[in-house]
Parts: structure tokens; C-alpha cells; sequence
């Protein structure tokens, strides 16, 4: 373990009994979602994680030390503060040196994760390739991560405040194994298919720990994303949904906002206009973990 990770006592215990551990990510406690309905997120999710046999680290940078796992008064400080950072991989460097304080996100918990030997990682949705993006060049870093770091995220694919296509697209062109769980299309979050067919599926925790393994004894790089739809009664319609995305889209572009800005904007502009979008996010994300958590035991 390098020098500026902390490790906490309940993730130390798990590595030393040899107990799997699922990595779960910070911005979408501090960035993702508004309190109260983060911080109870965040606790559920731990509580998932255990529930199926294994530990739950939830990692972020607090005071410049890479924290993985945290106590409650540290999750409850991410959900509620309002000037928490968040921190990509190029962020990780200035945040330690100047020992700020920061949430992770899927890239930058991944990388962290990794430093750990942590193996597999639940999240919500990933970063990709922005709509407009031939314009802005705004292409998440997570997809990259994605082909660096071995580490399985287990995701509900992305929203379409993105490019889908093109974000599969660059997966492909990165080498990186995106597998459709129990499923043949890639599903846009919030909705159980956004109509791009997938080209590999896994039907068993089993079967995507083996996947992954193979691909580690090959010795290739990176990781693999892990697209698992949101169950069916919980679903919003696309229809519906992409309403108030291109709503929120047509907001973000009026307000100028642009960069890391823009992903935490639309999320909030989303909920802002669909309630029912937060449960629905809340829903997906500990199916997420449960599902993580199978995997890390047959790993
Ligand atoms: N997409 C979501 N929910 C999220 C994020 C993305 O549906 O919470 C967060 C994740 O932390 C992800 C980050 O890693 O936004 C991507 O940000 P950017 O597009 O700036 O790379
Ligand atoms: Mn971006």
C-alpha cells in the first residue's frame, strides 16, 4: 500500500480474514444526489454490500489522505457539506499535496480501489462521451480508467444526458469488456434499454467473475464495465425521461456550463424536474451493490 492510503478498521479486518470487499463510490454521495436522500443512500449501501457477505469501502480523499472505507461522521460530512471537490484521476495529486478534501469519482475510485486490491466496484451510472462532444471534446475520464485499471464496475449503464452510441463506441475502440448482465442491450440508467445492442451478456455473478479472470490471466489491462438494468417495476420510461434531460441539457447550454460541471448540474436539474427520478437512482444503485457483492465472493 502506497503512503497516502488509509485503510479503515473495518476494510483491514476484511483483507486480513480475507473477507471480499466491494469499493463504493463518494461524488455520488456529495455530487449525485441531494441530503437526506444521499447520506441514507450511502448507508444502505453499505449495509447491501454486508448483508451478502462481504465489506463495503467507501472511498474519498479527506484531508489530503485516499480514505478507504469511512465511518459515519465521515459520510455524513460528505452528504452534507456544500464545498466538497470533485476529484478525477488528474485531480488525485493536487488534492493529496494540498490535503483537500474530496469525493471520487468512478475513475478516480477505481484507481483508488486498485491501490487497495479492492476487485470490484458498485456505482450508479459512469461517465462517457458527452452529447455534443465533436464540439467540446468532453469525454468523461472514466472510460479511460476503464481500460487502465483492473477493477469490475457494476454500473446501470449511463444516462442519455449522454452519447450512448458514441460512449460504446470508445469503450470498443479502448478494449474495454462492457457486458450486458441478464441482458442484450445496453441500458441508459433510468431505463432498463437505450436500444444499443451489446455484443457480450453474463447471466450469473459466476459467469462475470470468470470473464474477468480470464482477462487477468491474459494479462491484459483494465477493467471491465458491468452494465446491469434497473429492475422492471422501478423503471421511468425513456420517453418520459429524455423529455427532461433534453429540458436540462437546454439549461446546462443557456447557464454555460461547462467541464467537471456539467454531469453534477444535469443530475440535479433531473431530479429537480422528475422526483421520481431520484428514487428510481436510489433503487438501481443498491441492486448495483448487491450485485457487486456476488461478484466479489466468486472472484
Ligand atoms: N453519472 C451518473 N451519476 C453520477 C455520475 C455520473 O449518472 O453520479 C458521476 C460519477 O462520479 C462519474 C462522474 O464518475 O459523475 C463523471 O463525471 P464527468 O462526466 O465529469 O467525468
Ligand atoms: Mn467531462
Amino acid at each position: 500500500m502506497n503512503e497516502f492510503v488509509d485503510l479503515s478498521s473495518k476494510v483491514k479486518y476484511a483483507i486480513e480474514k480475507g473477507i471480499p470487499v466491494v469499493a463504493l463510490e463518494s461524488t455520488i454521495i456529495s455530487h449525485g444526489m441531494p441530503y437526506p436522500a444521499n447520506i441514507e443512500t450511502a448507508r444502505a449501501l453499505e449495509k447491501i454490500v454486508e448483508e451478502n457477505g462481504c465489506a463495503p469501502a467507501t472511498i474519498a480523499i479527506l484531508n489530503g489522505r485516499i480514505k478507504i472505507g469511512l465511518k459515519d461522521d465521515e459520510l455524513e460530512f460528505l452528504a452534507r457539506s456544500k464545498d466538497i471537490l470533485k476529484l478525477s484521476r488528474m485531480d488525485l495529486p493536487y488534492a493529496l499535496a494540498k490535503k483537500l478534501n474530496g469525493a471520487t469519482t468512478v475513475a478516480a475510485t477505481m484507481l483508488c480501489a486498485n491501490m487497495a486490491g479492492i476487485k470490484v466496484f458498485a456505482t450508479g451510472g459512469v461517465g462517457g462521451v458527452h452529447r455534443g462532444a465533436a464540439e467540446t471534446f468532453d469525454i468523461s475520464a472514466d472510460l479511460v480508467e476503464l481500460s487502465k485499471t483492473p477493477v469490475i464496475v457494476v454500473s446501470a449503464g449511463v444516462k442519455s444526458i449522454l452519447d450512448i452510441p458514441k460512449t460504446l463506441e470508445i469503450l470498443e475502440t479502448l478494449g474495454v469488456t462492457v457486458l450486458g448482465y441478464r441482458t442484450d442491450y445496453f441500458p441508459s440508467f433510468y431505463s432498463r434499454s437505450s436500444g444499443s445492442k451489446l455484443y457480450m451478456r453474463a447471466d450469473s455473478p459466476e459467469e462475470v467473475a470468470n470473464i474477468f479472470n480470464v482477462k487477468q490471466k491474459l494479462g491484459l489491462s483494465g477493467g471491465m464495465l458491468v452494465a446491469n438494468p434497473i429492475e422492471k417495476s422501478k423503471e421511468i420510461p425513456n420517453d418520459v425521461i429524455d423529455e427532461k434531460i433534453n429540458s436540462a441539457l437546454d439549461e446546462a447550454r443557456k447557464s454555460g456550463i461547462s467541464g467537471k460541471a456539467v454531469t453534477p448540474f444535469l443530475l440535479s436539474k433531473i431530479v429537480e424536474y422528475l422526483p421520481e427520478a431520484l428514487e428510481a437512482n436510489v433503487e438501481l444503485v443498491k441492486a448495483n451493490a448487491a450485485l457487486a457483492a456476488k461478484i466479489s465472493k466468486s472472484i
